[in-house]
């Protein structure tokens, strides 16, 4: 008996935007020099918020949350290629792929602020909330994928997840859903090589996320994810499969998280500077910039000009979160499901008693954080 190879795979990487801002004209997207500048403005913008969002932070202005610098490349590239009519189903490092759905910054304060009712996307932006739970969201997105088919929607889904979330089960059950029923989503993976202290190497045995999408079905594809070129390229043509055929697909976007965690991280706890150093060099922006330099599309002027356009988006947006009223902790009841359940009715009841002064909680009583007897 014959020993036969059954399956043969190889996984590609794509590079387009080289360090020193040239491109592989054959590899090239289509894109018009006002997309090129659009893209840079969106990631400037994107870069400027959240250094603001930081600062903001650290002056206890702002609760915990999850920096995006240094990912504008993967983020803001992949949801570019969306257009309105698709989803986008971020999980929680993406700020700049939900600027770019038109999430107005000021509702972004606001919701990582604490305020609950940032958390609440305008719905003809087709954008599920921030995904906390890691990996959960990527079986939401097969839903509404395999929705949208049964529908024959001429649209597809795009789900951002870390190499974290790979690990989870809820990323194999999304996976092979997608892959069995054809549902048109794409998978695009932020792999920063970080889950908060665990390195790649630690998340996997596997030497890409990418090859991760053989045992499922679909194609599988390794980008650059500081070459926003690449990225572009590789999602646009992945969700145009995925309108016309179906098909779903797992791109990896291989990056770096030049930042802590969150803002209750100390990285340096767990990794040398040494490791980091290279990948601030690596900057995606100023990759793209170089580009542009280099074939007339931005000049120093127009630099301070875009500079000046985020920072007094910015501002204005910090302006009108701090101008809102604050919410009062009987918010937090309101937009866990459409429809208020008894258990939370009941939750609900005793924090008002308990704002109110009444039962403290204490022995025999009913604390605000937790069910009544019988619930
Ligand atoms: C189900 C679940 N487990 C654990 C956590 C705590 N947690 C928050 S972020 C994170 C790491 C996620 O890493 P990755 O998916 O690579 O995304 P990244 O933070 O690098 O963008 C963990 C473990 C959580 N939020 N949800």
């Amino acid at each position: 008996m014959p020993v036969r190879p059954l399956v043969s795979y190889s996984i590609e990487r794509i590079e387009v935007l080289g360090e020193d801002g040239t491109v592989d004209q054959g590899l090239m997207p289509s894109l018009s020099p006002g997309d090129i500048k659009r893209l840079y403005a969106h990631m400037v913008l994107t870069r400027q918020v959240d250094e603001r969002m930081f600062k903001l932070q650290r002056q206890g202005r702002l609760g915990t949350f999850a920096r995006v610098a240094g990912q504008e490349g993967a983020h803001v590239g992949a949801a570019f290629a969306l257009r309105a009519t698709d989803w986008l189903v971020p999980a929680f490092r993406e700020t700049g792929a939900l600027l770019l759905r038109g999430i107005p910054i000021a509702q972004l304060l606001q919701f990582w602020g604490g305020d609950e009712r940032g958390g609440k996307f305008p719905k003809e932006l087709r954008t599920l909330p921030v995904a906390i739970p890691v990996g959960t969201h990527m079986l939401h997105a097969v839903g509404i994928g395999w929705a949208m088919k049964a529908s024959a929607e001429d649209a597809a889904v795009l789900t951002i997840f870390g190499e974290g979330a790979t690990s989870e089960g809820d990323f194999s059950e999304a996976m092979n859903m997608a892959g069995v029923f054809q549902a048109p989503v794409v998978f695009f993976c932020q792999n920063n090589q970080y889950a908060i202290s665990v390195p790649f190497t630690r998340q996997t045995a596997s030497p890409t996320v990418a090859q991760k999408a053989l045992a499922f079905g679909m194609f599988g594809v390794q980008v650059d994810g500081n070459d926003v070129f690449a990225v572009y390229r590789a999602v646009s043509e992945a969700l145009e499969r995925a309108r016309t055929s179906g098909e779903p697909t797992l791109i990896e976007a291989l990056t770096y998280r030049v930042t802590d965690h969150t803002t209750s991280d100390d990285a340096r706890r767990y990794r040398e500077d040494e490791e980091v150093a290279p990948w601030r060099g690596r900057d995606p922006i100023e990759r793209l910039a170089r580009y542009m330099r280099a074939n007339g599309l931005l000049d120093e002027a127009g630099e301070a000009e875009v500079l000046a356009e985020a920072d007094r988006q910015v501002a204005e947006a910090v302006a009108a979160f701090e101008a809102l009223d604050p919410p009062g902790p009987e918010e937090i009841f309101a937009h866990v499901y459409a429809e208020k359940t008894a258990p939370l009715l009941e939750q609900e009841a005793a924090l008002r008693v308990r704002l109110a002064g009444g039962t403290s909680g204490g022995a025999g009583g009913t604390s605000a954080n937790e069910p009544a007897e019988g619930v």
